[in-house]
């Protein structure tokens, strides 16, 4: 195991449910893969922060959430 894995270990279990959970969390939603999450997506997925703040955090209002826009609200 090298230094950069061991890394991502101790960061992951200190920020399972901020950042790096993110990044997982939305290829995992991403369930069609087009690279954005839609409304019903977010809901599939359990992602209920981002369902019921799903208007505000698209900006472009294009009715998808990109990986951008959720960069964009943290
Ligand atoms: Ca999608
Ligand atoms: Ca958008």
């Amino acid at each position: 195991m090298n230094a950069s894995k061991l890394f991502k270990l101790a960061l992951g279990s200190a920020l399972l449910v901020s950042v790096s959970a993110m990044a997982a969390t939305f290829a995992e939603a991403d369930v069609n893969g087009d690279g954005k999450l839609s409304l019903e997506e977010a809901q599939k997925a359990g992602l209920s922060d981002l369902a019921s703040n799903f208007k505000a955090l698209d900006l472009d209002k294009d009715g998808f959430l990109s990986k951008a826009e959720l960069k964009a609200n943290r």
